[in-house]
C-alpha cells in the first residue's frame, strides 16, 4: 500500500480497548499537516494501541505481535542454533532499519521495488498485519528528501531524525504515526556516512560524515579536505552547532576512512566512546567539545565490521577490515571485547568468529548474548562461497562463538538486522551494490524460542509474559511487572531500539535491571544514571531460568518525567505455543484396563492434531492398544498428543493392568426350575483384587438390574417377563474383566 499524502491510506489497526489515557506523543511533527495528525491519533485511541504514561494505575500490556512464533512447525535444531523464516518480499531494499515505539518498523533506501539508490519512499512494516503487502505501508518523500545512506536516530518525541546522506546537509524528520516529514535544520556541511546519536540530556551528536560518495578518501589519507572532521549538536529539530573543539582526524580523518559511520555510544562517564576503524576515542561534548585519543583496538574493523554494548560500558567489535565497500580486502574473522567503565579502555581480544565478515551485522540478544549475521569473505564480493550465510553467536560468559542457523540470502554491504519485541531478529536488505539487491527479508529466531522435549522432538517455548506495568518509569524510579505466570526470572534487561545502516546500530546497549520477584509480581528498579541508559525507547524482557525471555514490552524512557509504555496493537493471527487439549478415555475404568485394551484419546487444537503417541512404562507402543502381553501390576502410561506445529500435550499416570476375573458366587435365589409367584430378591457376593465394578441381573441375556455395591442384591420380578425365563449374574471387574455364574431356569 502507498500513502501519497501524510493521514491518507492509513492501515486500520487491530487492538483492544484499554481504558489509560492514549498519549500524543506519537503524533508531534510541528508544522505539519495538523489535521492529518489528529485524525491519526483519534485512530489510534480507537485501534486501543499507543503510547500509555506508566503511573499509578497498572497498565494491562498487549504482547508483541510476530509474524512466525507459534505458526510455523520448528526446524530440528532450532534449539541449538535458531532458525531463520522463509524469505519475504520487502517492498524495497530496507538498508536503513528502525524500531518505532509503536513496535512497527520503519525501513528506507531505495524506491518500492526497485533496486536502486534513493531514499525517497518510507515503509512502515505493522509485524501485527503479518508479512504480506497488506503489512507495509509506504509513504512518499515530501521534500525531495534523499535518505539513501544517511543516519537515523529517534527523537525524545518519537519520530525519526535522518542526518545527511544523499541529501548530503539536510536533515529530516520522520513522523511514523502519520508518515509526515519535516524538514530540520541544515548541516554546516555535507555528511555522507555520518553517525547520530541521541546523548543523555537529549541533544543529538552529528559526527563524521564526508561529501558525497566520497568512499576513496582513505587513499588521501592526509588530506581532510573532503570529510567532516568537526562533530554538530543540535536538539535534532533546531539549528546545528559545530563543536569546534572536538575536531578530529583521529577519529573522523580520512585515514582509513575513520570518518565513515563512526561506531559511537554514549560511556558510564557521559562521554561518547567511539572506534573508526583501529582508533578508540573519546569525545566529551560540553562547551566545544573535545576528542581525546584513547589508542588502538588489536584488530581494526574498517569500515565494515559491527559493534554492539551487550552490558554497560562493555563493547564487542566483530568483523570488517574493508577500507570501503568496493576494495578488496578480506574480512577479519576476529573479535575485541572493549571495557569503557573505567577511565582507559580495557582491550581484551575474544575467541574469533568461525568465518571473517566484512559487513555483518551484530544484534544484543535479551538474553545477552550477541547474534552475528550475514557478511562477505572478501571486499563486498559475490558468488556464494564468499558469502557467509552462516550465522553465529557469541557468549560474553564463556567469550566463545557457536554457529547458528543458516540464512539463505546475503547479508552483507547495506545489509540490516533489527532485534524485535517478540525476541525475533529481523534480517533484511543488502544490496545496491552488492552481491545480491534484496528486496527481502529473513527473521532469524534465536535458539532462546525453542525448547527440545522430553520427547526428543523442538517445539517453540512456552514463555512467561509481562502482562502489565505501573510505578515510577523514570530514572531511579521502581516499576511494578505483573508476569502471566509465577515461574522464576534470573534475568530483567532493556535493551535499546534498534537503528540501524552499514553495520551499525546507533548506540546499541542491553542494560541489565536489578529486580526482585515475588509470585507473579517483579519489582524492578531503573537505572538513576541516564549516562548507562540514555533516554529513549527500549526493549523491556526478562528472561526465566530455563533461559527462554518474555517477549518485550516498549517502554520509553524520558530525560525527566514518566515514561510510557507501548500498549501493541494486538497480533492479527493468534500463536499456538501450547499443547492440544486432550482427554484419555480408558475402556471401562478410568486408570484400569486389561492387556490388550485400546484407549482412546479425544483431543482437539487450532492447527489440528498430528499425532498421538502412547508409552507404557516409557516405552513407546505402535498404537493405543495396551500391551496384549502384560502382567498384572501398575505400569505408568503416557499419552502424548502433538498438534501439527509440533506442541505437545503430555498426560501421565499409573494404571492397574488386570487380567484376573472377579469371583461371583451366588449366595441366595430360588433353586432351579423354580416356580416364582412374586418378587424375589437374588444375593451374591463378588470380589476382585482391583474391585469389582459392578454386578449384573441377567434375563434371556438382557440386563434388568445392576448393583455397583457390595453386598449385592438383585431382585427379579417374574411378572415382567414370559412363562419360562433364564437367569444368569454377570461380574465385571475395574479392568473390564467378566465373569458370568450358572443359568438358572424359572417358571411363573
Ligand atoms: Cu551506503
Amino acid at each position: 500500500m502507498v500513502r501519497g499524502l501524510p493521514g491518507l491510506g492509513r492501515r486500520l489497526m487491530a487492538g483492544a480497548t484499554v481504558t489509560a489515557a492514549v498519549v500524543g506523543g506519537m503524533a508531534l511533527s510541528a508544522g505539519t499537516a495538523q489535521s492529518a495528525e489528529h485524525e491519526h491519533a483519534t485512530t489510534q485511541a480507537l485501534a486501543g494501541s499507543g503510547q500509555v504514561t506508566v503511573g499509578s494505575s497498572r497498565v494491562a500490556l498487549n504482547q508483541p505481535a510476530d509474524p512466525y512464533i507459534g505458526k510455523v512447525f520448528p526446524d530440528a535444531n532450532a534449539h541449538l542454533t535458531g532458525m531463520y523464516s522463509a524469505q519475504v518480499a520487502w517492498p524495497l531494499v530496507g538498508i536503513h532499519m528502525a524500531l518505532l515505539p509503536n513496535g512497527h518498523v520503519v525501513s528506507y533506501g531505495t524506491p518500492p521495488g526497485e533496486a536502486r539508490q534513493g531514499g525517497f519512499s518510507y515503509d512502515d512494516w505493522d509485524p501485527a498485519i503479518g508479512v504480506g503487502t497488506d503489512a507495509h505501508l509506504q509513504t512518499a518523500s515530501m521534500h525531495s528528501y534523499d535518505a539513501f545512506c544517511n543516519s537515523l536516530e529517534r527523537l525524545p518525541d518519537g519520530r525519526l531524525l535522518m542526518v545527511g546522506g544523499n541529501s548530503v546537509t539536510a536533515t529530516m524528520i520522520y513522523d511514523p504515526a502519520t508518515g509526515a516529514q519535516t524538514m530540520g535544520g541544515q548541516l554546516n556541511r555535507q555528511r555522507w556516512y555520518a553517525t547520530v546519536l541521541r546523548l543523555p540530556d537529549d541533544r543529538m551528536l552529528t559526527l563524521g560524515g564526508g561529501n558525497s560518495y566520497n568512499v576513496d578518501a582513505w587513499q588521501r589519507p592526509d588530506d581532510n579536505t573532503t570529510v567532516a572532521t568537526t562533530p554538530e549538536i543540535s536538539n535534532g529539530t533546531g539549528a546545528w552547532t559545530k563543536l569546534t573543539g572536538a575536531d578530529s582526524t583521529v577519529a573522523f580523518g580520512a585515514r582509513d576512512n575513520r570518518w565513515w559511520y563512526p561506531r559511537a555510544y554514549v560511556a558510564p562517564d557521559g562521554k561518547v566512546f567511539g572506534v573508526s576503524d583501529d582508533q578508540m576515542w573519546k569525545l566529551d561534548p560540553s562547551g566545544t567539545g573535545k576528542v581525546t585519543s584513547l589508542g588502538t583496538l588489536p584488530v581494526g574493523i574498517g569500515v565494515s565490521g559491527s559493534s554492539v554494548m551487550y552490558a554497560p560500558g562493555k563493547l564487542l567489535f566483530a568483523g570488517g577490515g574493508q577500507y570501503n565497500n568496493g576494495s578488496s580486502e578480506v574480512a577479519t574473522n576476529r573479535a575485541t571485547a572493549v571495557d569503557i567503565n573505567g577511565t582507559t579502555p580495557k582491550t581484551a581480544e575474544t575467541s574469533s568468529m568461525r568465518l571473517a565478515r566484512n559487513w555483518l551485522n551484530l544484534t544484543v540478544l535479551p538474553n545477552g548474548e550477541v547474534l552475528a549475521n550475514g557478511g562477505t569473505r572478501v571486499g563486498t564480493q559475490p558468488g556464494a562461497a564468499n558469502s557467509t550465510y552462516d550465522s553465529e553467536i557469541w557468549n560474553p560468559v564463556t567469550g566463545k562463538w557457536r554457529d547458528a542457523a543458516k540464512a539463505q540470502r546475503i547479508r552483507s554491504y547495506h545489509s540490516t538486522a533489527v532485534l524485535m519485541p517478540s525476541g525475533s531478529v529481523l534480517t533484511a536488505a543488502g544490496g545496491v551494490p552488492g552481491p545480491e539487491d534484496n528486496l527481502n527479508a529473513e527473521i532469524y529466531y534465536p535458539p532462546y524460542l525453542f525448547t527440545k522435549g522430553t520427547d526428543g522432538r523442538v517445539r517453540w517455548a512456552n514463555r512467561p509474559q509481562i502482562t502489565g506495568i505501573s510505578g515510577s518509569l523514570k530514572y531511579g524510579g521502581t516499576v511494578s511487572l505483573g508476569l502471566s505466570d509465577t515461574r522464576k526470572l534470573s534475568s530483567l534487561s532493556l535493551t535499546r531500539a534498534t537503528s540501524v545502516t552499514h553495520s551499525y546500530n546507533t548506540d546499541q546497549r542491553r542494560v541489565p535491571l536489578s529486580f526482585r520477584q515475588s509470585g507473579n509480581t517483579v519489582t524492578a528498579t531503573m537505572p538513576a544514571n541516564a549516562n548507562l541508559l540514555p533516554p529513549g525507547s527500549y526493549l523491556l524482557s526478562g528472561v526465566d531460568t530455563n533461559g527462554v525471555p518474555t517477549p518485550a514490552q516498549m517502554v520509553t524512557i524520558k530525560k525527566s518525567g514518566a515514561g510510557t509504555v507501548t500498549v501493541y496493537a494486538k497480533d492479527r493471527t493468534a500463536a499456538d505455543l501450547t499443547g492440544p487439549t486432550a482427554k484419555v478415555r480408558f475402556p471401562f475404568t478410568d486408570g484400569y484396563l486389561k492387556a490388550g485394551a485400546s484407549l482412546r484419546v479425544d483431543a482437539t487444537d487450532p492447527h489440528g492434531i498430528a499425532g498421538i503417541e502412547l508409552l507404557i512404562n516409557g516405552k513407546r507402543q505402535s498404537s493405543l492398544r495396551w500391551d496384549p502381553a502384560a502382567k498384572n501390576g501398575t505400569a505408568t502410561m503416557t499419552v502424548r498428543v502433538y498438534d501439527k506445529l509440533n506442541n505437545v500435550t503430555v498426560i501421565s499416570r499409573k494404571v492397574v493392568v488386570d487380567n484376573t476375573k472377579p469371583k461371583l458366587r451366588i449366595t441366595s435365589a430360588p433353586a432351579n426350575n423354580s416356580r416364582l409367584r412374586a418378587k424375589v430378591t437374588i444375593a451374591a457376593t463378588a470380589t476382585d483384587k482391583v474391585g469389582v465394578k459392578r454386578v449384573e441381573l441377567l434375563v434371556d441375556g438382557k440386563v434388568v438390574a445392576v448393583d455397583k455395591k457390595t453386598a449385592y442384591r438383585l431382585v427379579l420380578n417374574p411378572a415382567k417377563y414370559g412363562k419360562k425365563f433364564t437367569v444368569q449374574l454377570r461380574a465385571y471387574d475395574r479392568s473390564g474383566n467378566v465373569v458370568y455364574s450358572a443359568k438358572r431356569t424359572y417358571r411363573r
